[in-house]
């Protein structure tokens, strides 16, 4: 039995690793450039009898016309993955070889990733992303595809509002 807690701004209380992505560990998942170095996100994980336990906060800005994203990445074994939302509004991409699939994700919302689709997060709002996400450890983290050839579509700000476009790179 274990018990996790997450504090008001998005982290797990007495996590083991923490990651954090800037611009400049990220550049080429983006299609327009900025000069500065921002912090895009950050990653707080606990792993405990082979589950990870990681809450992301993606912090709100943009690079061009595109929202701050994770990278994205596909689990390099079959395992599923469940996403659930703490804080701020997003947009959860969902991909596999002939499927791709968005849906919103805010405090409360619950949202299956199943094994073999790609993913990858977008804070669409103006405050700090949060969720949390429940994996196998042994799961694994491949992101060279999404590194060459990104999502179908991109996430990008239309008019002052969200908007799915095609990605240029596909
Ligand atoms: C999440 C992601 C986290 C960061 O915990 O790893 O949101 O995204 P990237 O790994 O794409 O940089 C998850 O999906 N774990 O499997
Ligand atoms: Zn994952």
């Amino acid at each position: 039995m274990f018990m996790y807690e997450i504090d008001e701004n998005g982290i797990i209380k007495g996590y083991s690793k923490k990651v954090v992505r800037k611009y400049s560990d990220m550049k080429e998942f983006f299609q327009w450039k900025r000069e500065d170095n921002p912090t895009i996100y950050e990653v707080y994980e606990c792993e405990k009898k082979g589950l990870n336990f990681a809450t992301t906060i993606i912090f709100p800005g943009r690079v061009g016309k595109e929202y701050f994203m994770t990278k994205g990445h596909v689990h390099k074994k079959k395992a599923d993955e469940i996403y659930i939302g703490v804080k701020g509004k997003g947009l959860i991409l969902l991909q596999s070889k002939d499927d791709f699939l968005s849906f919103e994700i805010k405090k409360n919302i619950i949202i299956h990733v199943p094994e073999n689709y790609a993913h990858r997060t977008v804070n669409i709002g103006d405050e700090n992303l949060v969720f949390l996400a429940v994996y196998a450890s042994d799961a694994g983290h491949d992101y060279d595809f999404i590194k060459r050839k990104g999502f179908r579509k991109i996430v990008i700000e239309k008019n002052g509002k969200h908007a799915l476009a095609e990605n240029p790179k596909w």
